[in-house]
Order: structure tokens, then C-alpha cells, then sequence
């Protein structure tokens, strides 16, 4: 019972089927138009250049090494096996998750415009949709994101309609909604953005979204086989250790790590490569494609190099819609669900979806 609910809850986060949440999974153009900005403005594929920052400031050297991949203990989720040999080539790493000064930066010298910022195109969406999915009313056609609206009551763990709302006017400068900003929180996580995005600003940076492999090494910190980036210490035992939910999802709050809802980067210890918040905080979009079965075909007994995930995206959950894998968990993660602060926890997103716990970090090679 606890692995179906996990199952459903895992779909909280990216993906959906029906109502409002089709347009959680919706691929809005990547075409920015004359008509949607008067800026030089771009996208992930096209206009962005480099802004000619070589130094690595901000960045940990990471020098690479051979490791376990995959499931620590008995909360692993099947697409978590089997653990498997990987090797990664010596990277440099974003430090902290990419902030919102970093992403106004960004924004600033390239005018670009997010995809949460975009006017949503059904033409588009119902491609990845079941065929006969309802057209959504029209209202929720238009520039939004998806907000965490945490219901006042214990509800269904099985209806995350009742704590995801799709909030015109939500997007990274308003993460909650157009009544909200992010004036004094320029050292809080970005939010609110694609895999996309997360693409463009890298593009910009000189730098690339982590392997999902180079991601998990990271993680791990240089302990062998742990479950989280500081060992094996529960989340919830001694002080703590990242940004995650305690209390009871989504009702109750007890913010006993200092935070209920974000919290600034480097808020908690780093782990043994000096990296922070690797666990909770925000998810964060790494470079491959999600497959279920992607590990049962990376056994080999020499290990495998490098590797960059599958050619293509399978979900069984939602095969119509391809979608990228992304780590590391957030403030609304606990052991009743995804348990994402689990250094082998995988999670799988639409790269067009944008949430109020999903981020990203830079990698250089
Ligand atoms: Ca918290
Ligand atoms: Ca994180």
C-alpha cells in the first residue's frame, strides 16, 4: 500500500493527466515571437551566447571516480535498480542551487523569457496527452505555473490536485503568483523553471546541466553506498540536515529545520565535496532523459563510462509524454511519499513544467 501511494504521490511533482494539470505537462513553444517580447529575446536552442565567464568562481571540483549507482535500502523505487558500476570523469560543480540573483542575471543580459512566461499552445499539448484529453477552458490558457497551495486539513495522499495550483501569472519573479516576489530572497533557489530554462541559463554560463550519473557521484560525497549526502543518519535524527517537510504532507508544517517553505542556499552543512543542499531545498533538472528501465540496461561487469541516460524517454505511468530526470528532493519531500533527499532517488518531469520546488545547478567539464 505505502509503495502505491508513493507511486501516486511521485506524480505530484510533474506530471498529470487531467483538468488544470494538463497544462502542467504542456509544451509551450520554445519559439519566443515578436508578438511575446520586443527584447533580442531567445530560447534554449537558439540566440543565447556565452557571456565569456571562464573563471569557476562558485564552483567545487569534482574529481570523478567509479561508484555504486543506485539503490541504498528499502525505500528505493524500482526504476532505482539494479545498482550498477559507473564511472564519471573528473567536473566542476555549482556549489549551491542556481539563485534568483543569478537567474536575473541571466534575464538581464539576454532578455530571455521563460516557458512559464509563455502562452500555453493546445495544438502542442495534446500531443502529449491521451487522445481525446478535454481541452482545457480557455481561462487556463495563458502564461502560469504550478503553486503549492497546501490545503488547511489532512486530504486524499492520492489527489495532489488538492495542494497543486495552476496560477496564472505564476513564474520565477512570482513564484507563488502574481502577488508574490522574490525582493529579498536574491540567495533563495530559482523556481519555477523548465528543464528549458535550466538549459538556456547554462548555455549563457558557459556551463551544462549534470548527467544524472554525475549528479548522483556528487551526491554522494565520497561516502560508499549511503543513503543520504551526509550518511546514513535519518533525516529526521540530530540536527539538521536539509530542507525537507516534517510534520504531516501537506497539512502540517512543523518547519522544525528552520523552513516551511524555501530556504536561502547554504542554509546547511555541505557534504563531503562541499556541495550544499544536494538533498531537499529544490529538485534539480539534470541532462538526461528519463527511463524506467534505463539501469537495467547499464549493467555491464567493467562498470560503464560516462554515461548520459537512454536515447529516449519512457514513463509507463504517462507514456504520451517524454520527460528528463531530476534529483535531489525539496522542502516538500518526507518519508511519506518520495522521500527525495535519498541520494538514488529518481524523479521524472516534463522538461516544459515548472513548480514552486523545482531548481537546477551547473556543471562545467
Ligand atoms: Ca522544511
Ligand atoms: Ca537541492
Amino acid at each position: 500500500m505505502k509503495n502505491k501511494i508513493q507511486n501516486q504521490l511521485l506524480k505530484i511533482f510533474f506530471y498529470s493527466i487531467t483538468g488544470t494539470f494538463v497544462l502542467a505537462a504542456c509544451n509551450r513553444t520554445a519559439k519566443n515571437t515578436a508578438a511575446e517580447s520586443d527584447s533580442t529575446a531567445t530560447n534554449a536552442e537558439v540566440g543565447i551566447k556565452f557571456n565569456g565567464d571562464t573563471s569557476k568562481t562558485g564552483m567545487v571540483y569534482i574529481s570523478g571516480g567509479t561508484y555504486m549507482m543506485g539503490a541504498d535500502n528499502d525505500q528505493a523505487s524500482e526504476d532505482e535498480y539494479p545498482k550498477h558500476k559507473v564511472t564519471v570523469s573528473p567536473f566542476w560543480m555549482d556549489e549551491h542551487e542556481v539563485t534568483n540573483a543569478q537567474f536575473a542575471a541571466f534575464v538581464e543580459a539576454t532578455g530571455y523569457i521563460t516557458t512559464a512566461e509563455r502562452k500555453p499552445d493546445w495544438e502542442e499539448i495534446k500531443k502529449q496527452l491521451p487522445p481525446g484529453t478535454p481541452k482545457p477552458d480557455d481561462s487556463k490558457l495563458v502564461p502560469a505555473s504550478l503553486v503549492f497551495t497546501p490545503p488547511n486539513q489532512a486530504v486524499d495522499l492520492n489527489n495532489y490536485a488538492q495542494w497543486w495550483e495552476w496560477v496564472p501569472g505564476a513564474n520565477w519573479k512570482h513564484p507563488d503568483g502574481p502577488d508574490s516576489d522574490i525582493k529579498g530572497k536574491e540567495n533563495y533557489p530559482v523556481v519555477q523553471v523548465s528543464w528549458d530554462d535550466a538549459m538556456a541559463y547554462c548555455k549563457w554560463a558557459g556551463k551544462d546541466l549534470p548527467t544524472e550519473a554525475e549528479w548522483e557521484f556528487a551526491a554522494r560525497g565520497g561516502l560508499i553506498n549511503n543513503i543520504y549526502p551526509w550518511g546514513n543518519e535519518h533525516i529526521s535524527k540530530g540536527k539538521a540536515k536539509a530542507n525537507s517537510w516534517e510534520g504531516h504532507f501537506p497539512n502540517i508544517n512543523t518547519a522544525k529545520d528552520g523552513f516551511a517553505g524555501l530556504a536561502p542556499v547554504k542554509s546547511y552543512a555541505p557534504n563531503g565535496y562541499g556541495l550544499y543542499d544536494m538533498a531537499g531545498n529544490v529538485w534539480e533538472w539534470c541532462s538526461d532523459w528519463y527511463r524506467n528501465d534505463y539501469y537495467q540496461t547499464s549493467t555491464q561487469a567493467n562498470g560503464i563510462n560516462n554515461p548520459k541516460g537512454p536515447s529516449d524517454s519512457h514513463d509507463p505511468d504517462e507514456p504520451y509524454i517524454a520527460k528528463r530526470v531530476s534529483r535531489g528532493g525539496s522542502f516538500m519531500c518526507n518519508d511519506s511519499y518520495c522521500s527525495g533527499y535519498r541520494v538514488a532517488r529518481r524523479m521524472k518531469t516534463s522538461p516544459d513544467s515548472g513548480t514552486s520546488n523545482m531548481g537546477f545547478r551547473c556543471v562545467k567539464r
